[in-house]
């Protein structure tokens, strides 16, 4: 069958063809990318937007394009969790989607936490806490006339599906990030949303990974070229979700993954979530995985960081080729230069009177490091310190829920950067597995495969087929650097205490 994955990342979309045959003697997952264009957070005054019109544009320009070469026999949608577009009565959207960059949600979590104690909203919704989660977005947005006259809310890959489809809903994976999902009883935290303000009644139904959307609509259909019986699929449309089906672990090993990419998601697959006061203290999120599992984990700042130095430098007029900063970071000193890669400092957008690399100098300054003095040395030292989270974040893992991890996989953009994935061996003392790169994409169209009756009973199975298709680098952990003691040392400093 020939599938489209829609994955929409920060900096960039893609939609991909994908090809899957299962069972017939010749296995096959192929993809092939249609279409990949840039996106990114537009800034109008102080506030910082996506263009979602523009990335249904190209979704349909991606589309248009499979339509062109074959039939399509499913599309699906995946992206970045917690923002969302609000609908009005008449289905059209109201505004433009706020990135969850912008500094409305500034202070927002600490009100709500006046109201609600964290234990409580811990125990409800089993999040780390991430300062714009949607229910904080929507806080900051109480009162306002866009939210007056909403009636629904829509993540935004099914924002995007409603557009192809008609149908409302929300996908259950990236609903559970909102904040304002009972991880235990799986619906909507409609008590929790309307003690904070937000009316529950825009939390539009659920649906389950692997149910259909709808059809493409015939508006839809006649301007893609495309029959009216092609179904849009519910994947894991959150991202993260579909980048962990997409982990071509073995059955026999217990591992822990990274899905590294803008950010890295760095946790455990579950079947039950730990709501544990020591995963609270830790700040463990428990999202909703495929299949009913739980995605245990943490976000670390990623590899955004790194990209918005390179976009700085490119600004400046002096931009430098990633391939050669890596090569050079490489030769750079070890461990010179540690910071908590986790600092707010780092999560806005670099801009020109406020830029990454000055955050970085100024971060390093602060925790009584050596500053780094070149380019080389500051991307080695975010490579450092990306790693050193990484090691942290795997053991706290581990040991919150009672497993002994056996291998790192490392899936998305940030697999296929060798320095990283070696010193993540290194400093988890683990070997790592890089790849698939493209995780979340096939995270995506093996759930569509599955739900057009593709013979892929369990994740299991899904991951035995990207083994199958797909060729890993190993990177087996080095001994030579002191960790133990670059750990310390951060743990020293007042801002290297987050896990
Ligand atoms: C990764 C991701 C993370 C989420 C962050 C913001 O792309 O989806 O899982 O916390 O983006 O939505």
């Amino acid at each position: 069958m020939r599938l489209a994955a829609v994955d929409l990342g920060a900096t960039s979309g893609r939609v991909m063809e994908a090809v899957v045959s299962v069972g017939t003697g010749a296995d096959r997952l192929d993809l092939t990318e249609v279409h990949r264009f840039p996106n990114a957070g537009v800034p109008i005054g102080e506030s910082l937007y996506w263009d979602v019109v523009g990335l249904h544009r190209e979704v349909l320009a991606g589309l248009r394009t499979m339509a062109r070469s074959g039939p399509v026999h499913g599309i699906g949608i995946d992206s970045w969790a917690i923002d969302y577009g609000l609908l009005d009565r008449d289905g059209s959207l109201i505004g433009n989607p706020h990135s969850h960059r912008d500094r409305r949600t500034d202070g927002v979590a600490g009100q709500v936490l006046e109201q609600v104690s964290a234990e409580e909203v811990y125990a409800v919704t089993g999040l780390q806490q991430l300062p714009f989660t949607t229910i904080y977005q929507l806080v900051a947005s109480r009162g306002s006339a866009a939210l007056e006259a909403a009636e629904t809310m829509l993540l935004l890959p099914d924002l995007l599906g409603y557009w192809l489809t008609g149908e409302i809903g929300a996908e259950r994976t990236n609903a559970s990030t909102t904040g304002l999902f009972d991880v235990r009883s799986r619906t909507w935290a409609s008590g929790l949303a309307e003690r904070v303000g937000i009316p529950s009644a825009i939390l539009p139904p659920l649906r389950e990974p692997g149910e259909r959307v709808g059809w493409v609509t015939p508006a839809v259909a006649v301007g893609l070229d495309l029959p009216q019986d092609v179904p849009v699929i519910a994947v894991g449309s959150h991202d993260t979700a579909s980048a962990v089906v997409g982990v071509p672990a073995a059955q026999d090993q217990t591992f822990a993954y990274i899905s590294s990419g803008t950010w890295s998601l760095v946790g455990l697959e579950l079947e039950r979530p730990v709501l544990t006061e020591a995963a609270r203290a830790a700040d463990f999120t428990n999202e909703g995985g495929v299949d009913g599992t739980i995605r245990f984990l943490r976000n670390v700042m990623g590899l955004w960081v790194l990209s918005e130095c390179l976009r700085a430098w490119h600004e400046q007029g002096s931009g430098a080729d990633l391939g050669t900063l890596l090569a050079a970071a490489a030769d750079a000193p070890a461990l010179r230069t540690v910071i908590d890669i986790n600092d707010p400092s780092l999560l806005r957008p670099s801009t020109p009177g406020d830029r990454m690399p000055e955050r970085l100098v100024e971060l390093a300054r602060r925790s009584g490091e050596p500053v780094p003095d070149d380019r080389a040395t500051l991307v080695r030292s975010i490579l450092d310190s990306l790693a050193l989270a990484y090691r942290r974040t795997v053991r706290t893992a581990g040991q919150l829920a009672g497993l002994t991890v056996d291998v790192v996989h490392v899936v998305g953009g940030g697999s296929q950067n060798e320095l990283l994935c070696q010193l993540t061996a290194d400093a988890c003392g683990l070997p790592v597995l890089a790849g698939p790169s493209e995780a979340a994409a096939l995270g995506n169209v093996l759930v569509q495969a599955r739900a057009l009756h593709a013979d892929l009973p369990d994740l299991a199975a899904m991951r035995a087929l990207v083994r199958r298709t797909h060729s890993l680098r190993r990177h087996e952990p080095r001994s030579g650097l002191d960790w133990d003691a670059a750990e310390s040392r951060l743990a020293s400093t007042k801002d290297g205490s987050t896990p």
